[in-house]
């Protein structure tokens, strides 16, 4: 067994692992993340697209803004189709000036190894059998083992940060963890196509049939979803049936502009709300999607996983430089408190968007007239956008 030692011990290269060893490593406290997929696999991954400006002020902290800051898309607005009546919400002037950044997490990922590795980080890829051990005591220790070797990574702290179906939560006994759980009767299928998007902004759409929405990946690609069954078989749906099924959704009057390009993915999400609490079992740290999800309608995720992760290396700062742990011992209830305002908000605006298959008629109309309250009042659309933003890290 070869035995290193490290301050801090992460599980995960998602962008929680990653951005964690950046920050950690700006203020010269050391990490190793330890992940089970390849390289390739990590970068290959498509998932969200919308970042906060806590998230884009994060990267840049992190020193690894360089091409975000070049292809990154402001949008200070995006629109709301309900039965195929758009309208626009202006985020820009309700959110006192603020906007979301369009960035797709592929190219933030590939930023975050890229930085980390030429400043010297270290990532082990293909790591297998990840074993978090000892993390109730002062002497925690990761196992794992690669090319056949066994290996044991010493350390002070362990960050948690694989994923809804990672090794971390798994390993903290059930008596201890307060689970908080509601899982949708949908999903959506998502695409990526080889066609412009036939918007400048995101379109979120609810419609008789069911929420679609447009987004992009610039300069070229689309992104769309459509509601789906959760059990839905990418058999049934064709390309064609694709496109066909996106035009009513979104309505009539952007028919003249969808362009059906080459269709590169296609993949089925299930939509959940989960929260386990506490954050912290002993000198165990879980933060993102170890801890939380969100169903994807408020594309908060991401932006999510972030501001744990601000949280936790401040709280780590504050025990290396100040020899602190009061940063620590707060890491929970301080991440909780902004987790569950998110939370509410993405379960809010799911809610809102998706028809259910037995939904009643009341139910039906309660959830279009919230969304004609929002686009008439002051008040609402001022909330919205400063959700939809992203609240204050
Ligand atoms: P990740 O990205 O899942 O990374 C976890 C990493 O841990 C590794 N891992 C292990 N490593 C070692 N040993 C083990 N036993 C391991 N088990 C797992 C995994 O291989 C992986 O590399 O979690 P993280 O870092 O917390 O990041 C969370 C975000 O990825 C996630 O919240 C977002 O993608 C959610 N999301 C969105 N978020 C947004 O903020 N805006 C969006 O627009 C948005 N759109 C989306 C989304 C998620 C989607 N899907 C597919 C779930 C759209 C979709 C369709
Ligand atoms: C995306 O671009 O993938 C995306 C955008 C907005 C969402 C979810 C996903 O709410």
């Amino acid at each position: 067994m070869t035995v290193n030692r490290t301050q801090i011990g992460i599980i995960g290269a998602g962008p929680a692992g990653l951005m964690l060893a950046r920050l950690l490593m700006e203020q010269g406290i050391s990490s190793v993340i330890l992940e089970a997929k390849t390289r390739k696999y990590v970068e290959n991954r498509i998932r969200a697209g919308v970042l906060e400006s806590g998230t884009v002020d994060l990267l840049n902290r992190a020193k690894a803004d360089y091409r975000l800051k070049v292809k990154g898309q402001i949008h200070e607005g995006l629109e709301l189709s309900i039965n195929g009546q758009r309208s626009r919400i202006d985020l820009k002037r309700y959110s006192k000036g603020k906007s979301v950044t369009i960035y797709g997490q592929t190219e933030l990922t590939i930023d975050l190894i890229n930085t980390h590795l030429k400043a010297g980080g270290e990532i082990v890829f293909d790591a297998q059998n990840v074993q978090p051990n000892n993390f109730n005591t002062l002497e925690p220790k990761l196992t794992y083992s690669k090319n056949n070797i066994d290996y044991q990574l010493d350390c002070d702290f362990i960050a948690g940060c694989d994923g809804f179906h990672g090794i971390s939560r798994s390993k903290i006994p059930i008596k201890d963890q307060n689970i908080f759980e509601r899982v949708y009767p949908y999903a959506w299928l998502g695409i990526l196509a080889e066609s412009p998007p036939p918007s400048n902004e995101l379109i979120y759409a609810t419609h008789k049939r069911g929420f679609a929405l447009y987004s992009m990946r610039p300069p070229s690609l689309s992104r769309s979803y459509l509601q789906c069954s959760p059990s839905l078989d990418l058999n049934d749906w064709p390309d064609n049936r694709i496109w066909d099924e996106l035009q009513i959704r979104l309505g009539s009057q952007i028919d003249s502009h969808v362009s059906q390009g080459k269709i590169r993915e296609k993949g089925v999400t299930p939509m959940r709300s989960f929260v386990v609490e506490p954050l912290r079992y002993g000198n165990l740290f879980l933060a993102g999607d170890a801890a939380h999800i969100v169903p994807p309608t408020g594309a908060k995720g991401l932006n999510l996983a972030m501001s744990d992760i601000q949280y936790l290396a401040d709280a780590f700062l504050d025990f290396y430089k100040n020899n602190s742990f009061t940063g620590i011992n707060n890491y929970s209830d301080r991440a909780l408190s902004r987790i569950w305002k998110t939370e509410r908000f993405s379960w809010w605006m799911t809610s809102i968007l998706h028809k259910t298959k037995n939904e009643s008629s009341f139910d039906d109309r309660i959830r279009l007239t919230e969304l004609e309250y929002l686009l008439s009042s002051e008040a609402a659309m001022r909330s919205f956008a400063e959700n939809y933003v992203g609240l204050p890290f």
